[in-house]
């Protein structure tokens, strides 16, 4: 059965081009309701530990460096089908193949600076929800 939470991340390119109030209104606006909310900035090793999957990857070293770079917007989302219908919001990776509309196609510079992070799977949402929020910051 699908979930109804997923986790996103406001990454750092979007973060520092002022467009953290925009994406959270298209967000909330789509019908997700925010039920864990943060500002913070992933050390080093908080992003080598949240893309592990990814390590073996030509781009793991850039995107730890990409993702460490400024600080980024957290937030657990609430929705029915939250997983599937959130990677539809967000749109393709590659910005340049994200659908007119989302997320990525307005916001995102590049492949590697894409604008936002969302979970693929439900058990990778509770991961990542629990990696950057305690039981008490989850509403
Ligand atoms: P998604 O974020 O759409 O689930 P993943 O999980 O394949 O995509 O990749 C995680 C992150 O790694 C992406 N959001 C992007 O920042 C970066 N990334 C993925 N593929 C590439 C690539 N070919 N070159 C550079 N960075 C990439």
């Amino acid at each position: 059965m699908a979930g109804n939470k997923t986790f996103t991340m406001l990454k750092p390119d979007a973060v520092s081009k002022g467009y953290t109030g925009e994406i959270l209104k298209q967000i909330t606006g789509s019908g997700f309701r925010i039920v864990a909310l943060k500002m913070t900035q992933m050390t080093e090793q908080d992003a080598k530990t949240f893309y592990e999957v990814h390590k073996e990857r030509p781009f793991y070293g850039e995107l730890v460096d990409y993702m460490t770079s400024g600080p980024i917007v957290a937030a657990i989302l609430e929705k029915e089908n939250a997983v599937d219908d959130f990677r539809t919001l967000i749109g393709a990776t590659n910005p340049e193949e994200a659908a007119e509309g989302t997320i990525r196609k307005k916001y995102a510079a590049s492949i590697s600076e894409n604008a936002i992070h969302g979970s693929d799977s439900d058990e990778n949402a509770t991961i990542e929800s629990n990696f950057h929020f305690s039981g008490r910051e989850q509403f």
